[in-house]
C-alpha cells in the first residue's frame, strides 16, 4: 500500500533542538544536505517558507529573488523532488512583531503584503501553485490592542491581494489558536474556511489542518478534517501529535494518542485524500535531546505509523462497526477499535 500516498515535510522539521530555555543541542544542517535526506526517508515533497528557499530575501530585489528560487528548483530537480507549497514567513522580521496583515502600523501591513507577493513569485519559480498561510502573529496578547472586526477585514483584503496578484495560485490557511499569540483571529478550521468565503475567489482558498493546532483549540483533528472535506477545502495537512494543552509540541504522528491518529487516517483514506495530488504533509520535530545522527527518525517513524494506520483502517471490520452502531452498543464498538489497534 505504500506508494499510494506521497509525503512531504519542511526543512525546519530537521531541527537544531533549541527551545526558549536552553542552548541548541544539534548542529545546523545545510539545506542542500537536508534535500539529500528526503528520498532516503521516503519523502517526495518539500514544504517551504519563502526564506527557506531564498534566505535573506528582504535584502534582495524581486528579480534576484526569482533567480535564486530558480536555482533551488534545479536542486529539487536534481533530487527528483517536488515543491509542495511556499508559506510567507511573516513572524521573524521586526516589521511583523505585532502581526503582518493585521498590524496597526500601515507600514508593517504594507511590508506583509509585499512579502506575500514575493512569496508567490518564489512559488511560481519552484513550480507549485500552493501557498500556505500560517497567520502566526495575526492576533493579540491583550484584546484591547486591536480591533477584531477590522482585523478580519484586513485579513480578507490581504488574501484578496494575493489572489489578484496571481490567478494560478491557491491558498491554504493554516489555523492555530495560540502561540506565539495569546489568541489568534483564525483559530480553527471553521474560521479559516469562513475567511475564504470573504475573499474575491473562495474556490481558491482552502485550509491546511495541523493535528496539534486542532488539539490546542480543544477540537478533534479528524472532525476538523471531515468538516473541510465536506466543503472540499482540505488542500493539505500538517500531521503531528500533541500531548494536551501546552506549547505546540509537533510530536511524531500518533505518538501521544494513536487512536486519534487512526481516526485522522481513517477519514482521509475514506474520502480519497491524496488522489488529486495532495501530499500527506508532516509538521513534526525531533525530541529536543535526540542525538544528531538519529534526529530524522521522527519523520520516517511518522510516515511508517501513517501507512500502518492506513492498513489498519482498511482492515477494520466495517460491517461490525455498522452493526454495533445500529445497535447503539458503543462500549463494544469502543473495544472493537481498541482491539484492532492492539492487533488483538
Ligand atoms: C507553527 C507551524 C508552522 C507552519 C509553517 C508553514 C513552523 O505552529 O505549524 O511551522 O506550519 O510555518 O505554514
Ligand atoms: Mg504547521
Amino acid at each position: 500500500m505504500a506508494g499510494e500516498y506521497r509525503f512531504s515535510f519542511g526543512p525546519w522539521n530537521i531541527h537544531e533542538g533549541s527551545d526558549p530555555f536552553g542552548p541548541t543541542v544539534r548542529r545546523k544542517i545545510a539545506f542542500a544536505k537536508k534535500l539529500k535526506l528526503y528520498k532516503k526517508l521516503g519523502f517526495d515533497g518539500v514544504q517551504f517558507h519563502d526564506d527557506d528557499a531564498v534566505p535573506g530575501m528582504d535584502k534582495l530585489t524581486a528579480r534576484q529573488i526569482v533567480k535564486e528560487a530558480k536555482d533551488v528548483r534545479k536542486m529539487l530537480d536534481g533530487e527528483g523532488l517536488a515543491a509542495e507549497f511556499v508559506a510567507p514567513r511573516l513572524w521573524e522580521n521586526p516589521q511583523t512583531i505585532d502581526g503582518g496583515y493585521t498590524s496597526n502600523d500601515p507600514a508593517c501591513r504594507k511590508y506583509a503584503r509585499e512579502r506575500s507577493r514575493r512569496c508567490i513569485d518564489i512559488a511560481v519559480a519552484l513550480k507549485t501553485d500552493l501557498i500556505v498561510l500560517w497567520l502566526a502573529r495575526e492576533g493579540t496578547y491583550i484584546r484591547e490592542a486591536k480591533d477584531s472586526k477590522l482585523a478580519v477585514d484586513r485579513l480578507a483584503e490581504a488574501v484578496d491581494d494575493m489572489l489578484a496578484y496571481h490567478s494560478g495560485i491557491k491558498i491554504a490557511i493554516e489555523p492555530k489558536p495560540n502561540e506565539p499569540m495569546d489568541h489568534t483571529y483564525i483559530p480553527t478550521t471553521g474560521h479559516a474556511m469562513a475567511l475564504g468565503y470573504l475573499t474575491r475567489d473562495p474556490k481558491r482558498v482552502g485550509v491546511n489542518i495541523e493535528s496539534a493546532h486542532a488539539i490546542l483549540a480543544g477540537l478533534d483533528p479528524s472532525d476538523e478534517m471531515g468538516f473541510a472535506l465536506a466543503y472540499d477545502k482540505l488542500f493539505t495537512v500538517h500531521l503531528n501529535d500533541q500531548n494536551g494543552l501546552k506549547f505546540d509540541q509537533d510530536k511524531s504522528f500518533g505518538s501521544a494518542n494513536l487512536r486519534r491518529a487512526f481516526d485522522q487516517v481513517r477519514i482521509l483514506d475514506k474520502y480519497d485524500y491524496g488522489q488529486r495530488g495532495e501530499f500527506v504533509g508532516l509538521d513534526v520535530k525531533a525530541m529536543r535531546t535526540q542525538k544528531q545522527a538519529t534526529a530524522t527518525k521522527h519523520l520516517s517513524n511518522s510516515r511508517t505509523v501513517f501507512l500502518k494506520l492506513v492498513e489498519l483502517s482498511r482492515s477494520l471490520d466495517e460491517s461490525r462497526v455498522e452493526a454495533l452502531t445500529a445497535d447503539r452498543d458503543y462500549e463494544e464498538l469502543d473495544l472493537l477499535i481498541m482491539n484492532h489497534l492492539m492487533g488483538a
